[in-house]
């Protein structure tokens, strides 16, 4: 009864998870945008279609069999007529796997085709969006690359803004994907199937979608004690919201006057070692630029949403919000903490 309870349990959270209902949270790989996204989904219906139909095949012989030929009557002791060895039958159950078989190689071969596509090769008319990824323990940086051609050196952290395509445009973005420390694995399962982020190897995926949104993913390989919290942003606005943010988020920190002995006070911390803020002496890169920090709706990789409140119970201690996470308690005052939120929260 109790396991019973707990398949239905099961069932229905599965249920919950694929449901297209649950927008606001949607990881859901039957609810895809993107054209890599619907190729995995099809191939998964497709598959599922072609092995279930197998199932029901083997499994309804099977039961006709049992109800069939079940003992009726026969005297005991005395068995049925049986048979043995058929040519046609052996040649049937040899080829008929390996036609299947056969099949489902045409259908993934065409799936891979579908899914991973040259990033040197943009299709032609389009605006192609690079970025570089690199996974670290547990939170993500994002440098982008090119754009029209035009070399960037923009790096950001955590949420990653890019482009809708439309009806004259695809803006396709590619992604080099990299490690710092261990394996992790991109995956906004909305927008692309998940690949993995390999200390020493570069990996490369794609997406594409004309549907602006938010869409939210995970790390998908464990990574250490905080994998559940290396989750994913993924922004994709208007061409034209993407021109803005780009054009901010390209301009150094701005030297406001009102601020500048918070920010003096921030210099004088160790932050400097481990956080870049251009513009400003701080150059650290150990962990993610917070160059226009306030421009991001969440702290920590997603973990908790960008307020004043969290941002400043993070400056007093990361550990009780991220327990383990890689930023130390800085142990700074409260005058201190209160002085260093005063100048972050200027940095639009
Ligand atoms: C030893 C290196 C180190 C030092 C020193 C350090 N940090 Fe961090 N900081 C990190 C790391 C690593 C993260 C990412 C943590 C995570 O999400 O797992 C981080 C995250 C942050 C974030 C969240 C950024 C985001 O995009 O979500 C803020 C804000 C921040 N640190 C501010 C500070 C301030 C202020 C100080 C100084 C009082 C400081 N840090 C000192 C390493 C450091
Ligand atoms: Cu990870």
């Amino acid at each position: 009864m109790k396991s019973l309870r707990r398949v239905t349990g099961l069932l229905l959270l599965l249920l919950a998870l694929a449901s297209p209902l649950r927008a606001a949270e949607n990881l859901s790989i039957f609810d895809p945008v993107s054209p890599s996204g619907s190729a995995i989904r099809h191939v998964f219906v497709l598959v599922l279609a072609i092995t279930g139909g197998i199932f029901v095949l083997v499994e309804g012989i099977l039961i006709y069999s049992l109800v069939m030929f079940r003992r009726r009557g026969t005297p005991d002791g005395t068995e049925p007529p049986q048979v043995y060895g058929s040519l046609p039958i052996e040649i049937a159950w040899t080829v008929g796997p390996a036609l299947v078989v056969f099949v489902l190689v045409l259908i993934m071969i065409r799936t891979e085709l579908e899914v991973q596509v040259d990033p040197n090769r943009p299709p032609p008319g389009s605006r192609p969006l690079y970025v570089t990824v690199k996974g670290h323990q547990w939170w993500w940086e994002y440098i982008y690359e090119r754009n029209d051609g035009k070399k960037l050196e923009l790096i950001t952290a955590n949420e990653l803004h890019v482009p809708a395509s439309d009806a004259k445009t695809p803006r396709p973005v590619y992604l080099t994907l990299l490690s710092v420390d261990v394996c992790h694995s991109f995956w906004v399962p909305r927008l692309a199937g998940k690949t993995d982020l390999i200390p020493g190897r570069t990996n490369h995926m794609w997406f594409q979608t004309d549907q602006p949104g938010t869409y939210l993913g995970q790390c998908a390989e464990y990574c250490g004690t905080q994998h559940a919290n290396m989750l994913l942003r993924v922004i994709v606005d208007t061409p034209a919201a993407f021109e803005r943010w780009l054009a901010d988020e390209m301009k150094d920190a701005v030297d406001n006057p009102a601020v500048r002995k918070q920010r003096d006070v921030f210099l004088a911390q160790s932050c400097v070692n481990c956080h870049r803020i251009r513009g400003t002496p701080a150059k650290g890169t150990f962990g993610p630029d917070l160059t226009h920090l306030m421009s991001r709706e969440t702290l920590a990789s997603g973990m908790v949403p960008n307020t004043r409140a969290n941002l400043r119970q993070w400056i007093r201690d990361p550990q009780k919000i991220k327990p383990g996470c890689l930023m130390p308690d800085m142990k700074l005052s409260e005058n201190e903490v209160d002085q260093v939120l005063d100048y972050l929260l200027t940095l639009r």
